[in-house]
């Protein structure tokens, strides 16, 4: 079947708009041309404390890297999340939570939430912990996960979630590099009715790491119910949540914090060494939050609104907890997987809860989609008002199947491209102003500029494909590596001088709308989740067996791309399919399943390399992708023969 290139905005969602697109295109004007003015008045839609005087103070400049929003407000993000709403919406619910199982629910209303945020922040306080300390979170997605980020907000403790599919080691070394005193976790956590023992991880991290750990307490959710080790008595390690909340007042005062006091640190997969600590700020990253959730799903007090990430990941920082709360929002909270206990489970979700919005990923649309039209089969969906997709470039035929099969042909879909990095949305279409070209995240939100520049940094005008940069700082913008600022720099204003890096391939049309083509670094992109390909690669060579590994991304229909490995064992090791499935199990639980590899390929004569020893791995990603007959150049390699032993011996021949 054909489908049209370009979808008009329907009337309904004119109609409903919060702008028309004459406005998107003034207001964008001023954004960047008088971005004093434009944040000054978008600046007040949070509650200030004390009111900023001072609104962008920026510079992207070699040698003057410097960027402040909004520097003398004095704010807190839990108070603008809760204290502010209780007057008109303390009896509204904050999260329609649903568990993994379809039996499993319960609401939290914005006074409850509020109440439990305020006795965990003072449970936390009771055992020293206070502004300016790290905290690791590490939870299924029940409503104490949004409780312990607002929690650690509302005393100016710095929270740091780890994503409670990572590995022990991986937890512990985010714990270590952040220098968490307190980690908060559950018993376990259920997701596709599969279990992971949350607190045996946590006791296995934190047992590794022997004395040199930084965590004096460890506050556990009873979830699950099942019995853990609980290193309990007068002076011990662990407390039960419910217990030590039982203790506390519900009065909390929300602390003074600076537009500019950290809110939050997230480990985010770079091209090069281990994770980076991304580290927000409060001012600017609440303005942003609350701003971009608002307009990207043309969001109406009242709405339904489900963000179908995980709070491991910025998509559920943003737009689970901080933007959605800022604006007072009902969100649905769900704790399982799209296809548990059937593919129907997301259409029978948003029908439950009569969905408005929904937010989701390429990589669940394209595994639902994969079943026809079951997914949708006996649903309604006539709730659905504005669709999101988010992690990914998504293509257009999962795009169309979104648009048709939970759509039904009058939903928009918003595209949005953002990073860990930025905060928030970044390029984006409005569901009531923008045209919208299936595959294409269409055009940048207020204040937002970007550019394409060619490998020597020129900017490229018109239509044209390079590497994305944005050219001035927005108000969400990262504003630091914990612990690195030097990294900071190094990592993403230094490939083009002047110019924040993305790390993303682009092509700009001759509409001046925006098409991410990947990543142009070695960063993967699995299931719409960030892996560096050297996180996995020095993990493999930690196996006994392996002498050399190299990781590439190949094509792959459901996750976006797979993970390609080329193996070169240590003399005297015997490859074959007991060894792989060893390998494959090492990678998962030294880094998580998520890194698991697809594909592991021996390469017993050896990787290809240039003269000075650099693995050429453009040859081997042509390779994964089964397009061995456009290798190109391999003249400058030390021994082209690899080349042909590692094409004869491809694993993948689709
Ligand atoms: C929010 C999030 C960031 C990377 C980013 C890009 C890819 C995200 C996208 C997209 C094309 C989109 N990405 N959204 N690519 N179209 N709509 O995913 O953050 O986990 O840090 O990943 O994801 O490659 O650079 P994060």
């Amino acid at each position: 079947m054909s489908h049209p290139s370009v979808y008009p905005v329907p009337a309904s969602a004119a109609k409903r708009s919060l702008l028309t697109n004459e406005q998107y295109m003034q207001m964008y004007q001023q954004s960047v041309s008088a971005p004093d003015t434009f944040w000054a008045e978008h600046g007040k839609r949070l509650h200030w404390f004390t009111p900023f005087t001072k609104v962008k103070n920026t510079s992207f400049d070699s040698g003057k890297l410097n960027i402040n929003w909004f520097s003398d407000g004095i704010l807190n993000a839990s108070y603008n999340c809760l204290d502010r709403h209780l007057p008109q919406r303390a009896d509204q619910v904050a999260y329609f939570w649903e568990g993994d199982s379809p039996d499993a629910q319960k609401t939290v209303t914005y006074a409850e939430l509020h109440q439990q945020v305020c006795k965990l922040a003072n449970g936390m306080k009771e055992l020293g912990v206070g502004k300016g300390d790290r905290v690791t979170i590490y939870l299924p997605m029940i409503p104490e996960a949004t409780v312990a980020l607002l929690a650690c907000a509302r005393i100016g403790a710095v929270h740091s979630v780890v994503f409670a599919g990572f590995s022990p080691d991986a937890l512990g070394s985010r714990i270590v590099d952040c220098d968490s005193k307190l980690v908060i976790t559950a018993d376990q956590a259920l997701r596709g009715s599969r279990v992971t023992n949350l607190k045996d991880n946590t006791d296995m991290a934190l047992g590794h790491l022997g004395e040199t750990s930084p965590v004096q307490n460890v506050i556990v959710v009873k979830h699950v119910g099942k019995n853990v080790d609980m290193q309990a008595g007068k002076d011990g390690r662990d407390v039960w949540y419910h217990d030590l909340l039982s203790r506390q007042s519900a009065d909390c005062p929300a602390e003074p914090m600076s537009a500019e006091d950290p809110l939050f640190i997230l480990y985010t997969s770079g091209s090069t060494g281990k994770p980076k600590g991304v580290l927000h700020t409060t001012g600017g990253y609440m303005v942003w939050a609350s701003m971009t959730h608002q307009y990207v799903f043309d969001y109406h007090d009242g709405d339904v609104y489900w963000c179908a990430a995980d709070i491991g990941w910025v998509t559920g920082h943003t737009y689970i907890v901080y933007g959605p709360l800022a604006n007072g929002a009902s969100s649905v909270l769900f704790e399982g997987v799209p296809n548990y206990p059937s593919v129907k489970r997301m259409a029978q979700i948003v029908d439950k809860y009569k969905v408005n919005i929904l937010y989701t990923a390429p990589t669940a649309i394209r595994a639902l989609m994969a079943h026809g039209d079951a997914p949708v089969e006996g649903a309604a969906l006539t709730s659905l008002r504005t669709l999101g997709s988010v992690g990914e470039p998504i293509n257009p035929e999962a795009w169309n199947w979104y648009h048709e099969k939970f759509g039904k042909g009058n939903c928009p879909i918003v595209d949005t491209w953002w990073q860990t990095e930025t905060g928030g949305i970044l390029i984006t279409p409005l569901p009531g102003c923008t045209e919208l070209k299936p595959g294409s995240a269409t055009r940048p939100f207020f204040g937002v500029q970007p550019a394409i520049v060619d490998n020597d940094g020129k900017e490229l005008s018109g239509a044209c494909e390079g590497n994305l940069v944005i050219k001035d700082s927005w108000p969400g913008q990262m504003r630091s590596i914990y612990g690195d600022h030097d990294r900071f720099e190094q990592t993403y204003f230094s490939t083009y001088p002047g110019l924040y890096f993305t790390g993303d391939g682009a092509k700009r049309d001759a509409d001046g709308y925006y098409w991410l083509t990947g990543r142009v670094d070695d960063v993967l992109n699995i299931s719409g989740h960030r892996l560096g390909t050297a996180e996995i690669e020095s993990c493999l060579v930690a196996h006994d067996a392996v002498a050399e590994a190299a990781v590439v991304g190949y094509p792959h229909d459901i996750k976006g791309q797979g993970i390609y490995v080329y193996v070169t064992p240590r003399v005297g090791i015997e490859p074959g399919a007991e060894l792989t499935k060893a390998l494959r199990d090492w990678v998962r639980e030294e880094i998580s399943p998520i890194a698991t590899p697809d594909l592991i390929q021996w390469a017993p004569t050896g990787l290809p390399k240039t003269r000075s020893g650099k693995i050429m791995r453009r040859i081997l990603r042509k390779i994964a992708a089964n397009e061995h007959d456009q290798l190109g150049d391999i003249s400058t390699l030390a021994d082209p023969s690899v080349v042909e032993t590692l094409v004869n011996n491809r694993l993948n021949r689709k």
